[in-house]
């Protein structure tokens, strides 16, 4: 059967833009000071902590695994949330200040998608207004309904590296794993979008250059602008330098 690129699905933290290590986790810290929970999380416990997706369920990991529920506050279920809140509300007003750029290629590559009518969505763990407060305080509003669908957070029972964000993106979308392309950045990334079927293109960053990306199409530092080329760091992009709708095609096409 023939089949034709018809979609990309975009992961947001790490992909879009860098926003962990001096966005997410400077908001968790100003959180934990908020509370007085008396916890740090430096750039390299980030990275560690990191291996669970979602700051919720991220902040119960470093409660058992970190602390061993040692000095934890009585209430510590019920503080979660709200701790997450006034996070999800640090991070938000660090976006609005414009701290936080998108990666090179991302603005170019959505808008020349567009041009080519293919259809745009979002799939992430992350909270639904740090995705909105990004593309605003980038792109502008408007871009928010470039996008089919913007599956995000809690909507899905289970977060990656569970497949349930993508499966619902593509359920939106009323799509097939094979026509789609997905954007990720990350192990837990990558087993989310293939584990939906969806061939992946990743662009890595600090925390994750060193993951297990098997079965990517191409593994790049950055998706490249035609006067910043990328590095492939596995698979073949043959003459090109940046990604453009031509490469995605052939990658397609393979
Ligand atoms: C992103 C995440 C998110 C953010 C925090 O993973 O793990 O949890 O770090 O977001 P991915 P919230 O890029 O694979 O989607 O605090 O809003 O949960
Ligand atoms: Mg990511």
């Amino acid at each position: 059967m023939k089949t034709e690129l018809k979609a990309l699905l975009f992961d947001v933290d790490g992909t879009l833009a860098d926003t962990e290590r001096d966005g997410h986790r400077v908001a968790f810290n100003a959180a934990f000071d908020d509370y007085g929970t008396g916890w740090h999380w430096d750039i390299e416990l980030y990275g560690k902590l990191l291996a669970v997706t979602g700051g919720k369920e991220r902040m119960k990991y470093y409660a058992s695994e970190f602390l061993h529920n040692n000095n934890l506050p009585d209430n510590f279920e019920q503080l979660v949330p709200e701790l997450h809140a006034a996070k999800t509300r640090h991070y938000t007003e660090m976006l609005s200040a414009g701290t936080i750029p998108l990666r090179p290629g991302i603005e170019r590559l959505l808008n020349e998608a567009r041009k080519e009518n293919l259809r745009l969505a979002i799939a992430t763990t992350t909270t639904p207004d740090n995705v909105t407060a990004l593309l605003e305080h980038t792109l502008g509003s408007n871009s928010l309904g470039w996008f089919d669908v913007i599956a995000a957070g809690d909507i899905v029972p289970a977060k990656k590296p569970a497949s349930d964000i993508y499966d619902f993106a593509l359920r939106e979308m009323q799509l097939a794993p094979w026509e789609c392309l997905a954007f990720e950045d990350s192990h837990n990334g990558i087993l989310a979008s293939m584990g939906a079927g969806i061939p992946t293109i990743i662009t890595v960053n600090d925390y994750t250059v060193d993951h297990d990306f098997n079965g990517a199409l191409l593994v790049l530092d950055t998706l490249g602008e035609p006067d910043q080329p990328f590095t492939t760091l596995q698979g073949k992009a043959n003459k090109h330098t940046y990604v453009d709708c031509a490469l995605l095609q052939t990658l397609y096409d393979k």
